[in-house]
């Protein structure tokens, strides 16, 4: 059911789809498909409730943050669960998700209490200069799959304390997850027509949020094809529009690394969430000197892992999200096959035993991968891991850089000159010393260069920069008409 002006009501026409556990098929629900007429009441509440809503003192808007926050932890093994049965990621990174999006309410609660501008002295004498951060009014809000309840907040949380109200999408995927974060927006009492909650397709509402003339911003995470679709559409109108698109990110490993740090590193990046991470490391750029040693330590950490449903403690890699992705992640194994990969490990759909009725790929490795071959440049959100040797740090560089994505990055190397060189070079928004590609932290900017985003930032203060309009004041308090230095000369 979607929830719009605070009543929760099924879509006008009725239509449902299927939500269904990845890990064995099993329904969970159904999950109201609406049109652009649930969009268009959704978008008229938010606009309806904004004012108001701005005018509560932004310390108090962060005191709901707070209260939700407190929510999400009371609830977190539950939610944690929710979100395993729905998109399939294990137990423990379902916990962490949760963890991520309480975190991020309560480092937003506390921006109630900031929302800085600048206060700057005036080049005239009795005068006063500052910038004030206002709302920018209702905000579309379009969220993915892979990170159904930490996305989402990473938007609705600065959306929210900066004044503006919200009109939210998710995905058809995970509904069940947003329906229960929704359900706490309405327990903390937020007023009605602050946050709506409007189910269904991308093409159908998602056009019709990022139409719509009451949505004046569109924060967006997904695909790069889809985000340059939204970014046409919203640019004519005059939109601000945030994207967060595709990764291929990739860990470089230098010839001076501790290899088991690395290995470890590469297996919780490449496979955490069955790859499917934007964050995800697909591509390991190796000093050849060390190439067949990890390779070596790789393959023994991958025989370990285990696949199954993510409520299993013990598994390691769960379901992918759906069949239509198992399908194109497979499909990359001819790609791969075709340009010539050596296959390490992996390559197939797993159907051993109850795996048979879920999603489930296994951990796959392809080595002596060249930098022209697609599985080196195209994202493949899946446990796919490709190995490219290289002679030199410039060498790894150059390859890290060349490709359409530019989101995270990561180097092992135990030397001084290697990381400050990395550190400037790396191309990406995010860049890791001894460290995966995956795990950043809501207190710092989240996004990425080229072809992953359009120069926006979800998370950490620069999201407020995104929900906020700055006004700039002056107040003459000279008693007398001074003209600006520009008009003085
Ligand atoms: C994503 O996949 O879009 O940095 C988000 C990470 C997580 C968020 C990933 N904190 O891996």
């Amino acid at each position: 059911m979607n929830y719009i002006n605070g009543e929760w009501k099924p879509a006008r026409d009725g239509k449902t789809l299927p939500n269904v556990n990845p890990a064995n098929g099993d329904i969970l629900g159904y999950v109201t498909v609406s049109s652009p007429i649930e969009v268009d009441e959704a978008a008229r509440a938010a606009k309806a409730a904004q004012k108001a809503w701005a005018k509560v003192p932004a310390p108090k808007r962060g005191e709901f943050l707070y209260r939700i926050g407190e929510k999400l932890r009371e609830r977190k093994e539950n939610l944690a669960r929710l979100l395993t049965k729905e998109m399939g990621k294990v137990i423990e990174e379902a916990r962490g998700e949760v963890q991520e999006a309480i975190d991020m309410a309560y480092f937003m609660g506390g921006e109630g209490r900031r929302l800085a501008g600048q206060t700057v002295p005036s080049e005239l004498p009795d005068k006063h200069a500052m910038s004030i951060r206002m709302p920018v009014g209702v905000a579309g809000l379009i969220t993915p799959w892979n990170f159904p309840i930490a996305i989402a907040s990473w938007k609705i949380f600065p959306a929210l304390v900066g004044g503006n109200t919200v009109v939210w999408k998710p995905a058809t995927d995970t509904p069940a997850l947003a329906y229960e974060f929704v359900k706490i927006f309405e327990e903390v009492g937020l007023p009605k027509g602050v946050v709506n909650l409007v189910y269904g397709s991308g093409g159908t509402v998602g056009t019709a949020i990022v139409d719509h003339p009451d949505i004046d911003i569109v924060s967006f995470t997904g695909s790069t094809e889809v985000g340059s679709e939204i970014n046409g559409r919203a640019g004519r109108l005059l939109k601000r529009v945030s994207l967060e698109m595709g990764g291929k990110n990739a860990i470089i490993v230098m010839d001076d690394a501790n290899l088991d740090l690395a290995v470890d590193g590469i297996i919780w990046s490449a496979f955490g969430t069955a790859g499917q991470r934007c964050t995800a490391t697909s591509r390991v750029i190796v000093h050849r000197k060390v190439k067949s040693l990890l390779e070596e330590k790789l393959l023994r950490r991958i025989e370990t892992l285990k696949l199954g449903d993510g409520l299993d403690e013990s598994v390691d890699v769960g379901p992918v999200v759906n069949a239509k992705a198992l399908e194109q992640i497979h499909a990359y194994m001819k790609v791969a096959e075709d340009d010539g990969a050596v296959k390490l490990c992996g390559g197939h759909i797993a159907k051993e035993g109850e795996l048979a009725k879920g999603y489930y790929f296994e951990p796959t490795v392809f080595t002596d991968v060249t930098r022209d071959m697609r599985i080196a440049k195209e994202e493949i959100f899946g446990p796919v891991l490709s190995i490219i040797p290289v002679d030199s740090l410039e060498e790894a560089i150059e390859i890290n850089n060349e490709v359409n994505y530019g989101l995270s990055s990561a180097i092992y190397t135990n030397d001084t000159r290697n990381t400050f060189i990395a550190m400037r070079d790396l191309d990406t928004g995010i860049v890791y010393i001894n460290a995966g590609t995956t795990g950043a932290e809501i207190h710092l900017p989240f996004g990425g260069t080229k072809a992953t985003g359009n120069g926006h930032r979800d998370s950490g203060i620069a999201a407020l920069d995104v929900f906020t309009e700055w006004k700039s004041v002056y107040v003459d308090y000279s008693g007398k008409l001074q003209r600006a230095q520009i008009d003085n000369n």
